[in-house]
């Protein structure tokens, strides 16, 4: 763990790739001065130190090492959310994520989530514009070989955990319109449905996700028993749309069920635009910002 000031400035920049002449450029400081501040012999006037903490988005306290905690920090004159929109999101960010999960480094992967999230933009920017992304870009590099199973298994994890720490915190949690959530028959793609479920919550919605393997005895028994006002279900592929169908098709037959309003999305309907509305579906959506506008617009909120 570097403690010093010298070695967390070291290491903060090893970790963005800079050498020691580009970081003298960026405070107009000479190279020679950096080698002092990393070497300990030399210290920093107040100004710099801030120039310093505002470069590598941490707190003082971090870089003078009277806390571990590199988590982002932003100051709070730039915490504004007058932020320009399009500098507020760096295309780089899932790159960069991923890039992190692959070498490892959870920290730095995590970094680039709540840097994101505290310079205003939405869960849902995160989960379709970074995470998605970044878990396309791992299936890429599976398919062609430059990605070990047990590397994308590692990713998939840790999204899964950083997906829970971005959820909502039950304590703020409104009782808001029921949505029932669930990936279709076997599919074992569930991330996409999670962050769709997490990005309702976030939007006001009671989220139940049921994961996938639902029999269709156990919908009609969540329906029949809960006041359920929109069906969510996700297909990773058209292999698992039969499935849906099959569901639809059956809640169809049943008057009871006539208010609940139905929704699909995932990759399986990525290549055929019609196909929500030829199993019965009211709508498709890309992605969990068009899932919250769509069932917003569902029910009239
Ligand atoms: C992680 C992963 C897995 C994990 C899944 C773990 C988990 N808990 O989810 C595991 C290891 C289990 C897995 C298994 C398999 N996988 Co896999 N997997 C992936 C990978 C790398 C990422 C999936 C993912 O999370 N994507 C990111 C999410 C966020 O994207 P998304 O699902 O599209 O969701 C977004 C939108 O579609 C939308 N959305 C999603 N659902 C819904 C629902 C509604 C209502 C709405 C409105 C919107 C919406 O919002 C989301 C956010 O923007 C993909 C690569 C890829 N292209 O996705 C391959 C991939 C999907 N897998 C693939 C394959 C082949 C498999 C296996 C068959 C491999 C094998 N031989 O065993 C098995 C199938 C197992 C099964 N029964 O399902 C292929 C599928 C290719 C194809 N089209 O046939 C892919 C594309 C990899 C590749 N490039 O070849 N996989």
């Amino acid at each position: 763990m570097n403690t010093t000031f010298g070695e967390r400035i070291r290491g903060l920049r090893r970790g963005k790739k800079e050498n020691q002449k580009e970081l003298a450029s960026y405070l107009g400081l000479s190279q020679t001065t950096i080698a002092n501040y990393e070497n300990n012999s030399r210290f920093p006037n107040d100004t710099t130190l801030i120039k310093l903490a505002d470069y590598f988005q941490v707190s003082l306290d971090y870089l003078l090492g009277r806390t571990d905690d590199s988590t982002p920090f932003i100051p709070l004159n730039q915490q504004s959310t007058k932020i320009n929109e399009e500098h507020r999101f760096d295309q780089g960010w899932s790159s960069r994520y991923l890039e992190a999960l692959i070498r490892t480094d959870i920290k730095e992967a995590w970094r680039v989530l709540v840097l994101a999230s505290q310079l205003g933009n939405p869960l849902q920017t995160v989960y379709d514009k970074i995470l998605k992304p970044a878990l396309y870009k791992a299936g890429e590099l599976w398919q062609i070989g430059k990605l070990d199973v047990a590397q994308e298994h590692f990713i998939t994890s840790e999204t899964e955990r950083f997906i829970a720490l971005l959820r909502k915190k039950p304590s703020t949690i409104t009782t808001g319109p029921l949505v029932v959530t669930f990936a279709a028959g076997d599919d074992r793609h569930t991330l996409g449905i999670r962050m769709v479920s997490s990005a309702l919550e976030e939007a006001g919605y009671n989220v139940m996700f049921l994961g996938n393997q639902l029999p269709f005895n156990s919908l009609h028994f969540i329906l029949s028993q809960y006041p359920v006002k929109v069906v969510a279900m996700s297909a990773s592929h058209p292999v698992y749309i039969n499935n849906i169908s099959f569901m639809v098709n059956n809640m169809r037959k049943n008057t009871a069920f006539d208010h609940i309003n139905v929704i699909v999305g995932g990759q399986g309907f990525h290549e055929s635009p019609d196909l929500w509305k030829e199993i019965g579906s009211d709508a498709y959506g890309e992605d969990t910002n068009t899932a919250v506008k769509l069932v917003s617009a569902l029910l009239g909120r």
